[in-house]
């Protein structure tokens, strides 16, 4: 009998767990980019997605995302910025550097080249 409850009462608990996994607000890994001289710079690890998955940038500041992919599968082999017209090859364990515009603040998306994967670039318009 109690045994059952203890059940019944770990099944609840593991039920609520997967409905919060799935429908839970999730934080994302959000970076803002460094200042270093006349540019921004910030690198983002690929490994079975992109970290950080939220980059953020500011307006008129020549920015350079530099990847760098980890993971084997071909998925991640390229990194596509489809507001920006850039489709870039990632070679494994070499980091690429992508040139961003930074001209014109909004939210832009990144995505692996099948589109399974996703990050976020903000450009924040300057004060
Ligand atoms: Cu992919």
């Amino acid at each position: 009998m109690m045994i059952k409850v203890i059940v019944g009462i770990v099944g609840i608990i593991f039920i609520i767990g997967i409905v919060w996994w799935f429908f839970g607000k999730h934080q994302v890994a959000e970076s803002t980019a460094v200042i270093e001289g006349q540019k921004q710079r910030i690198k983002i690890n690929v490994d079975g997605g992109y970290s950080p998955e939220k980059v953020v940038l500011k307006q008129n500041v020549p920015a350079e995302l530099i990847f760098t992919r980890k993971d084997a599968s071909s998925c991640l082999d390229h990194v596509v910025f489809p507001d920006l017209g850039i489709n870039q090859a990632l070679p494994k364990d070499q980091p690429v550097t992508v040139k961003i515009d930074t001209k014109e603040a909004g939210d832009y998306n990144w995505a692996c080249g099948m589109n399974m994967f996703h990050g976020q670039l903000k450009i924040e318009p300057e004060a």
